[in-house]
């Protein structure tokens, strides 16, 4: 049995079909706050489950036997902002609650972390894997602590636990909500709906980016790897491709030379600055492989291909 906490969210409800794919004949449940059952037929059982509840996640362990866990329900950064208690419970007590779980069960577990973890004092090109981690958000401290709480719990009790350093990932089917780098995708689906977009950081923003498909095969890579290879057990680095906001919007116009982008600033600005411009993932080359596939220009012809689809059939988007 496979289980994904967060399966409504941007990262969740792709992960959940991929899986599908890879694992047609395991039993797929997923997790989430919703009471709606999602549209996504891929899993076999969903549960609305809080993810501080713990007497209801054992009860659920116990009565499915729980191998992998996919543990995807978070706060974003920019929402983290306002909801600092909330972004506390769900991304580390949460954290804890399924540590605890996966520890008394043997569960192999993979959690999302992030570039937030990085601050004003890390080195902003190139980021390297070992390297200073001063994060400024609420979001970036609850991750940090998060991968130092996965690695204890990997060193102290053995657990295998697996995570990556995850870029702002850009997507289409399910759009994210509360992060910094929304603005990435927002700004595709203006265009698509042949809108003018207001961009909340400067143009000349840069920061690491990544194509949700890049995004899902990391993941499926970094768990079907042999445990023996993985020397990062904190989280891995991971580099899709590099872009400024100005940068993303001519890519667009590529494409919809009438799209029209301006700039007014927010406090998602000050989030940014502080965050990396590029991302040196030499370790998980080394130790599992990794290269992405999709730089801007992919990433922009696909997503504008799939949101004609979604303009055409589901209505113009829901930002
Ligand atoms: C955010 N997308 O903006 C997230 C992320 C790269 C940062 O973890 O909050």
């Amino acid at each position: 049995t496979i289980v994904i906490t967060g399966v409504q969210g941007q990262i969740g409800t792709e992960l959940v079909q991929a899986l599908r794919k890879q694992f047609p004949s395991s039993f797929l449940i997923g997790i989430g706050r919703s009471a709606l059952r999602p549209q996504s037929m891929c899993m076999d059982r969903y549960f609305r489950l809080d993810i501080g509840d713990r007497r209801g996640l054992k009860a659920l362990a116990e009565r499915y036997s729980i191998q992998t866990l996919y543990h995807l329900a978070g706060i974003l950064s920019a929402k983290g902002e306002g909801h600092p208690h909330q972004c506390w419970s769900i991304n580390l007590e949460g954290l804890r609650n399924i540590l605890e779980l996966a520890r008394e069960l043997a569960i192999k577990v993979f959690w999302p972390s992030s570039i937030a973890v990085f601050g004003p004092h890390t080195p902003k090109e190139l980021t390297p894997q070992w390297t200073i981690t001063d994060p400024t958000t609420f979001y970036g401290v609850t991750k940090l602590t998060g991968e130092l709480l996965c690695q204890y719990y990997n060193h102290r009790w053995s657990l295998d636990v697996r995570s990556l350093r995850f870029p702002g990932i850009l997507s289409y089917q399910t759009l994210p909500g509360g992060g910094t780098t929304d603005f990435a995708v927002e700004m595709h689906l203006a265009a698509q709906a042949q809108r003018r977009y207001t961009c909340f950081v400067e143009p000349d923003t840069c920061l690491p980016l990544m194509y949700m498909p890049d995004a899902i095969r990391a993941i499926q890579e970094i768990m079907d790897a042999p445990a023996t290879a993985l020397r990062v057990n904190t989280s891995y680095n991971l580099a899709g491709f590099s872009a400024t906001a100005a940068e993303i919007a001519q890519a667009i116009q590529q494409h919809r030379p009438n799209f029209t982008c301006n700039y007014a600033p927010d406090f998602r600005q000050i989030i940014a600055n502080n965050w990396p411009h590029s991302i040196d993932d030499t370790a998980a080359q080394v130790d599992w492989g990794w290269q992405p596939r999709f730089d801007l220009q992919r990433t922009t012809a696909d997503m504008l291909s799939h949101l004609t689809w979604r303009t055409d059939h589901v209505g113009t988007g829901s930002f």
